[in-house]
């Protein structure tokens, strides 16, 4: 820590519950540990910190002598009061284990944020977060579509190995799968979900309760987060036991009096203050997932009115000769950037800046849908293609990172990653081995600024909606397989960022590697099986 001082209460807790579940240590507890059976090691500079220079480090296991009780007393008054203690505001502990927040934007392009390339869309916060931070310009969606790239994002595997493939009614997550959330929370982690979730209905196994969050207010599945103003959210509280409807009676009646990013927004940063160490708070780590819905459309409301892009003002675009759809789609982004660069802020005044770790992606390229046009700002970036293509349009998305205590400002990574190396990531950074059977590779290293000597040998999509189409990358070859038995296109990234160039027939050999991959990368799905076109939609999935 960079003021010197590394969590007392901690290192108790530490040792007394084997570093998992981290919460502050009553006295019983301290008594419990004296009366035997627990290494305690109090370090030196915690001893001096609390007590004072005379003493030195002390260990001690088994029945503790007389004068090592009144220390122990002496520690337990010195934590407990305030003229003591730390100022309140001194850095939190978390056993070198930071906070980590995750905020998801939802079918928000690699063009759309003014760090990325934008020039119309105002996105200070987030610029800014880039400049303070790390960002990425080869991070890779789980898939073009919602669920399975947050099923990638959650799980740690892509699509030719996920259980869910596409958007599809009845997609859910299983109950043995292990996710982000349970992991972090195995790991002492709190955790909690704002937003929307995309993986589950009502009553499935996939509910975010039962899939390792403490806490969740939002959607549950893709149809209901179209809705901007709902009348209820889905809320779940570990502590309460509250698991049901929230009713939002603002918009009760088809009223638009609460729009829900902005309550998500103002959850967060509740949920961010609860979290602020003091005299009994001190040190277990949280993991807030916040899952904005923006910029993704009303389809239905685009349907009735032409405009799908919901927002309570299309301030500060007002002026601009934009078509309205377009003016209310900037507006969103802006507003939601507004929002992250408040929690940013908050996270500052609350002291808790330094030690928390901000990603901020989207889960799918940019939409064209509710009357918005991804070319009119060029949401895509310098990418061809949107939502639902398998080109770079359609998959490659912003990644920035933040964390001031670890990771240096202004860093550009531009290798390439996905949403399914962020489970690894996430697991080493709370300390926690992953799971054996991911596709996933942690990235820390590269965001530390270390060697990083992990990699994959490629990439790869499967989308099903219009039949079965592929796509792999390896290095800058990327190769994409429209349909079943069409032939490979090969692009070459690098002098190609838009796969202009079909330049297959000049490379046989990178070609023949690349359908090796599409071969090895995947296993059969029941509920996607590879299939050519219908003349007809699917009737049994619907797009969201
Ligand atoms: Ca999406």
């Amino acid at each position: 820590m960079k003021n010197g001082w590394d969590g007392r209460r901690h290192a108790l807790i530490g040792d007394l519950r084997s570093g998992n579940a981290e919460r502050p240590t009553t006295f019983w507890e301290l008594l419990f540990i004296g009366s035997g059976g627990f290494h305690f090691q109090w370090t030196r500079r915690h001893a001096f910190r609390s007590i004072g220079p005379s003493l030195k480090s002390f260990r001690f296991a088994g029945w503790c002598r007389l004068w090592e009780w009144r220390v122990l007393l002496l520690a337990l008054v010195t934590l407990s009061s305030p003229a003591l203690a730390p100022a309140a505001d001194a850095a939190p502990s978390t056993s070198g284990r930071p906070n980590i927040i995750f905020i998801l934007a939802d079918d928000l392009g690699y063009g759309d944020l003014g760090c990325y390339g934008q020039s119309k869309i105002k996105t200070p916060s987030l610029d800014r977060m880039a400049r303070e931070g790390t960002r990425f310009t080869s991070f890779h969606a789980g898939s073009t579509v919602c669920s399975p790239s947050r099923a990638a994002l959650m799980l740690g595997q892509h699509t030719g190995h996920l259980k869910i493939r596409g958007n599809a009614r009845g997609a859910t997550l299983l109950p043995g799968e292990i996710t982000v959330a349970k992991l972090l929370q195995d790991a002492g982690y709190r955790t909690v979900l704002i937003g929307k979730w995309g993986l589950a209905e009502e009553g499935s196994t996939g509910v975010p309760q039962k899939q390792g969050f403490d806490e969740f207010l939002g959607y549950l599945d893709n149809q209901h987060a179209h809705n901007y103003y709902p009348d209820y959210l889905w809320r779940f509280d570990s502590a309460s036991g509250f698991d049901g409807r929230k009713l939002l009676a603002k918009n009760a009646g088809g009223a638009k009096g609460e729009y829900v990013p902005d309550l998500c927004t103002s959850t967060a940063m509740e949920f961010s203050s609860s979290q602020k160490p003091g005299a009994v708070n001190a040190s277990r780590p949280f993991f807030l997932m916040l899952c904005y819905t923006i910029p993704h459309a009303n389809n239905e409301e685009g349907k009735r009115t032409g405009n799908g892009m919901e927002v309570p003002t299309d301030a500060p675009y007002s002026h601009q000769p934009w078509p309205q759809v377009e003016k209310n789609k900037a507006a969103m982004i802006t507003r939601m950037d507004a929002d992250i660069g408040r929690i940013l802020e908050k996270l500052k005044e609350l002291n808790m800046d330094e030690h928390t770790v901000v990603f901020f992606s989207s889960d799918n390229g940019p939409h064209k849908e509710g009357g918005a046009d991804p070319k009119f700002f060029q949401s895509s970036g310098p990418f061809r293609g949107h939502k639902r293509d398998l080109t770079e349009g359609g998959i490659r998305v912003p990644l920035i990172v933040r964390w001031p205590e670890k990771a240096k400002s202004g860093t550009v990574v531009s290798e390439p990653w996905a949403h399914w190396d962020m489970l690894p990531t996430l697991a080493e950074i709370a300390h926690r081995p992953p799971p054996t059977n991911i596709d996933g590779i942690s990235f820390l290293p590269t965001l530390l600024g270390k060697p990083q000597t992990n990699r994959h040998d490629y990439f790869y999509w499967e989308f099903h909606e219009r039949g079965f189409q592929q796509a792999v990358r390896m290095g800058d070859w990327k190769a994409i397989r429209s349909q079943v038995d069409a032939p490979l296109e090969l692009y070459n990234l690098r002098t190609d960022v838009a796969e202009q160039t079909d330049v297959a027939k000049a490379h046989p050999e990178i070609l023949a590697k690349l359908e090796s991959y599409l071969k090895q990368a995947r296993t059969e799905s029941e509920r996607w099986p590879i299939k050519k076109p219908e003349p007809k939609s699917n009737p049994g999935n619907r797009k969201h």
